[in-house]
């Protein structure tokens, strides 16, 4: 049979993932100190029906309980964040003891049940008391995160984590958290400033990826996680994959290219002209340090074509009545999840990939009988496996899966109304029930995806 057929490779990683503001709450506990998506969510008008991080899946507490949910399903790697605040609650200086046991606890929970833990550093909730000096605006945050992922990397490593991410998706929480202003800290900072915090954040992932390496005990695998643009061909002609191609690195230009590259490239310096951000070629070569795996987060795709104008390609729109999940940005474009990582292994060549976040949010309510028959979620899961399997035949080294996400969370601006999670919350009770695509999933988990 032809390459179809070899599906996913043995050691394949099926896990979940979550990010720290979104599931913990116990926001004024051990010694957390503001973030600012404390001060974002507790400011009028800014996220829906007033919803805040304060209490979210109050995963804090909750944490075993969910860890054996997640064990019952057959999990076998979890992604979480670190919250900043909760180990520096002022960003820097004398770490706080009982934050950072939090996820010591976590960790030998996860390991107790075989579970892989799997650490982002930065997953948006910066100290207040940095945003009040800058936040990314300030070079001197990037050095601030590295130490604070050095310290964090250097304990979690001794306990046996080895998969460490510098941070999130920083095309997210610069353009929605300074460019829009939908997220924290919620500014409109104009094209210039925003190219020079943009840095600044790459920045600060370069030398984070140093810091963990400092302080790491024992080999640990770091990277970044990153949601680039996923330019898919609209046809499959060699025209439009190699203006796919180019559009991959165009597109990601200031963020997965400068990384992977060291450079910014010269249509992104000449699109911005005056703006363009000013940097040192020390600082390239800090930013491009080389990973030992790349994260990815996809969940949308970019139609391109080739063109005959000079940028060689040309981005699509999509009609009007295109179809979306709950989440209006959200198309059902599976084709993101081979195209994407299939681009990456071809422009970058990393040496490792995890997609690190896939998903969708859906209208998911308990029917009479308590149970969440979400079967658009089941469609939208194993649509995008069935891509996956192509970009594996493809040759990208793509070694595990992450769905976005286990529990329903607090999903950013848009609060508590939209549902990512294969489990559901009761927020008023704090109940779970597990939906039909966590029983969808496990047995994906059970098959090895041979059996999509
Ligand atoms: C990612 C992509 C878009 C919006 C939001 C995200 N987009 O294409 O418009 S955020 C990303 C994040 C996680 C979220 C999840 C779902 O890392 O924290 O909950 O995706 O939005």
């Amino acid at each position: 049979m032809g390459r179809r057929s070899e599906g996913f490779p043995d050691r394949f990683l099926w896990g979940s993932a979550t990010a720290s503001y979104q599931v913990e709450g116990s926001v004024n506990d051990a010694g957390r100190g503001p973030s600012i998506w404390d001060t974002f969510s507790h400011t009028p008008g800014k996220v829906a029906n007033h919803d805040t991080g304060d209490v979210a899946d109050d995963f804090f507490r909750r944490y075993r309980d969910d860890v054996q949910l997640m064990n019952g399903l057959g999990i076998q790697a979890f992604r979480f964040s670190v919250a900043w605040p909760r180990v520096f609650p002022t960003g820097g200086g004398m770490p706080n003891p009982q934050g950072l046991d939090f996820y010591l606890r976590l960790v030998e929970e996860l390991h107790a049940h075989g579970i892989e833990p799997f650490c982002t550093l930065y997953h948006w909730d910066m100290p207040q008391a940095l945003q009040d000096r800058g936040g990314w605006e300030s070079r001197d945050t990037a050095y601030r995160l590295a130490e604070y992922a050095g310290y964090v990397a250097g304990k979690l490593s001794a306990v046996g984590v080895k998969h460490f991410f510098t941070m999130n998706e920083i095309r997210t929480f610069v353009e929605l958290g300074y460019g829009n202003g939908t997220h924290a800290p919620g500014l409109k900072v104009g094209r210039k400033r925003l190219a020079q915090l943009n840095h600044h954040a790459l920045l600060g992932h370069g030398l984070s990826v140093q810091s963990i390496r400092a302080h790491a005990v024992g080999d640990v695998q770091v990277g970044v996680a990153e949601n680039p643009i996923a330019p898919v061909p609209v046809t499959p002609s060699g025209d439009d994959i190699a203006a796919a191609r180019t559009a991959m690195r165009e597109e990601n230009a200031s963020y997965l290219t400068a990384i992977l590259e060291g450079v910014y490239t010269d249509r992104y310096l000449a699109g911005l002209g005056v703006d363009a951000p000013h940097f040192t070629a020390e600082e390239m070569r800090i930013i491009s340090t080389p990973l030992d795996v790349l994260g990815l987060n996809f969940y949308t795709s970019t139609y391109v074509r080739a063109s005959h104008s000079p940028a060689s390609y040309e981005t699509l729109a999509l009609p009007a009545d295109f179809p979306h999940m709950a989440s209006s940005w959200l198309t059902v474009s599976p084709e993101c999840v081979h195209w994407g990582p299939r681009l990456v292994h071809e422009c970058w060549r990393p040496k490792a990939i995890y997609i690190t976040e896939n998903g969708c949010s859906a209208d998911d309510g308990l029917n009479a009988n308590g149970e969440c028959l979400d079967t658009g979620r089941i469609m939208y899961l194993r649509n995008c496996l069935s891509q996956l399997e192509h970009a594996l035949a493809h040759g990208a080294p793509v070694q595990g899966y992450f769905v976005w996400s286990l529990l329903d969370n607090f999903e950013w601006a848009d609060g508590y109304g939209k549902r990512f999670g294969i489990v559901h919350v009761d927020f008023k009770t704090q109940k779970r029930t597990p939906k039909l695509s966590a029983r969808f999933y496990q047995k994906v988990i059970e098959g090895n995806g041979k059996n999509l």
